[in-house]
């Protein structure tokens, strides 16, 4: 029989619940998150009390586990099927925490996952992926929010935009914070399908240099030190763009911000 030991949530866990609750429904309210749209997972480990005395009591499931970087570390992540809209009210079946097995061969779920099956996203893979090269990388951001903003999505489907060089230059000249919270810009990665090794590795190659990545006719992936800072910026970028789509829709061409009200920007904000 196996254990259904569950962890009670500490109260620093518990804030992070409510916040990956909180940041399911802003997802929901801008219309990113349709159907089981979107996923969300954020690095937990030092919150774990206990930690030295074993996982044993705990529903061990099967897996094998291919990030050797992630054995030992603790993740809350949403489940598999799981509705953003419901991310709040229903947190012990759309939300697992889970550890996994130093051995690589599978997790225990800790706490949540009371949904069919308890499994986490389909974006699992993906997610101990791009957790690995944070952990190796930029160790400061904890948390990966995948959503689908229509705005920035729309612009990936427009051949135009569909080249980072170009969505950066636009997505500057709509908003003129953007340059000062997200001088990088963000980062296209093209087309794969989702779910897949592929589009995990276009999102590694496209992470060296970005915070965020927009995946081409997809959606968007952002990482960040808490789940509300990702959110924060795919918030701002999909703004930027939701007024460049606005101002074409009613009509009208966009001017932008020009070459040089965006150097007046980097000057003054000391960005490159
Ligand atoms: O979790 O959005 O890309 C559902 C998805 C997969
Ligand atoms: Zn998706």
């Amino acid at each position: 029989m196996p254990s259904i030991k569950k962890m009670s949530l500490n109260a620093e866990l518990q804030k992070l619940v409510q916040n990956i609750g909180e940041v399911g429904h802003y997802l929901w309210e801008r219309g990113w998150a349709e159907k089981n749209a979107g996923n969300i997972s954020i690095e937990v480990t030092d919150l774990i009390e206990k930690r030295g005395q074993g996982f044993d009591n705990y529903q061990k499931v099967k897996r094998e586990i291919s990030e050797p970087l992630c054995g030992g570390r603790c993740f809350l992540i949403t489940a598999s099927g799981s509705r953003m809209r419901e991310l709040r009210e229903c947190s012990q079946e759309s939300i697992i925490m889970l550890h996994i097995c130093e051995e690589l061969d599978g997790y225990h779920v800790l706490w949540g996952g009371e949904g069919i099956g308890a499994n986490p996203t389909t974006e699992f893979a993906s997610h101990l992926k791009l957790h690995s090269f944070l952990f190796e990388n930029n160790p400061s951001q904890k948390a990966i929010v995948h959503t689908h903003p229509s705005h920035l999505i729309a612009l990936t489907h427009i051949e135009l935009y569909c080249e980072e060089k170009a969505i950066n230059r636009l997505l500057w000249s709509m908003h003129p914070e953007l340059k000062m919270f997200l001088p990088e810009g963000v980062g296209l990665a093209p087309y794969r399908c989702p779910g897949t090794e592929e589009l995990a590795e276009v999102t590694l190659t496209a992470l060296q240099e970005h915070r965020i990545v927009l995946w081409e006719k997809h959606g968007c992936l952002a990482t960040g030190a808490d789940v509300m800072e990702a959110f924060d910026f795919i918030d701002m970028i999909n703004k930027a763009a939701q007024i460049f789509l606005l101002g074409r829709c009613a009509g009208y061409e966009v001017q932008g911000l020009t070459e040089s009200q965006i150097k007046e920007l980097k000057d003054r904000f000391g960005v490159a």
